[in-house]
């Protein structure tokens, strides 16, 4: 396997074994099933409208020639995660890294680093919808900025509790984009109707103060209105937002702090059945 300099290898689809297809097609029929009602139509139509289907691995040329001709982002094939910098300057010239490998029937519900199901079934549909898709080459941008201004934690978090586990509200109630959530099956359902995690309107530097978990459902998710607003927030000079975070102290992850908008109270349950455990 070639690793070119920034770190875009081939897909290799020809060499993906019916099992590798099989975990695909799982995955998808059970999200499938489970999103509509769910997950926001911009999600729903970017499924549908890119022809991503139960049948397999989708070969990332026919992907990207699809999505070029809408909003002109390309697929690339990486071998997982990437350098920061490497990341950012791929979302900044609209080309979305995918792992290109695909997990093992034995971790169908766990996975601690991104595979070809989470990039691509996940991120992948939303940027057919023009204002996400800008959104994301906003943030790309951003992020060269954020690592040389020393920021990268703070804007993480803006990634996290938005492109992974964002929610939005709409006249249909609250409905989930996040990529983190749409990939995941417990989560799909844990997000929208536990009593455990709290709901809170979005805000730039609260959700910047926010610790977040990698090891579990989110303790806390932060709703937008519409990509609009995400899609301003990113084109923003951040920098002066920064350094007034400097001096001041992280939230945990559960925290809700006198200011939010809630939307829902979490019981706090689920993760403190965790902590006794
Ligand atoms: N690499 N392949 C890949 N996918 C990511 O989501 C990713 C990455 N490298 C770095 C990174 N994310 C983080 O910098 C951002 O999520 C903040
Ligand atoms: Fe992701």
């Amino acid at each position: 396997m070639t690793v070119r300099d920034d770190y875009t290898i081939d897909q290799g689809w020809d060499a993906y074994t019916a099992e590798d297809h099989a975990v695909w097609r799982t995955l998808f029929q059970r999200q499938a099933k489970l999103l509509p009602g769910r997950a926001t139509p911009a999600f729903l139509d970017g499924l549908d409208d890119l022809s991503m289907a139960a049948d397999g691995i989708p070969d990332f040329r026919r992907l990207s020639d699809a999505l070029g001709r809408r909003t002109g982002w390309e697929i690339v094939a990486v071998p997982g995660l990437v350098p920061d910098a490497v990341f950012f300057e791929h979302l900044a010239n609209r080309r979305f890294p995918a792992a290109n490998w695909v997990r093992k029937p034995e971790e169908m519900d766990y996975l601690e680093e991104p595979d070809v199901f989470h990039d691509v079934f996940g991120h992948v549909p939303l940027l057919i919808n023009p204002v996400f898709a800008d959104y994301m080459e906003a943030y790309g941008k951003a992020g060269l900025a954020a690592l040389d201004q020393g920021a990268l934690h703070h804007l993480a978090r803006l990634y996290w509790y938005t492109v992974e586990f964002g929610l939005i509200e709409t006249l249909q109630g609250l409905q989930i984009y996040g990529a983190g959530i749409v990939s995941s099956k417990g989560e799909s359902i844990f997000c929208l109707d536990d009593p455990s995690p709290n709901r809170v309107g979005f805000d730039l530097a609260r959700v910047m103060q926010t610790r977040y978990r990698i090891d579990d459902y989110q303790e806390t998710y932060f709703v937008v209105d519409s990509f609009e607003t995400l899609f301003e927030i990113a084109g923003r000079d951040l920098s002066a937002l920064y350094r007034g975070l400097a001096g001041k102290p992280d939230y945990r992850p559960g925290d809700l702090v006198p200011a939010d908008r809630i939307l829902t109270r979490g019981t706090g349950v689920y993760h403190a059945a965790k902590r006794a455990a």
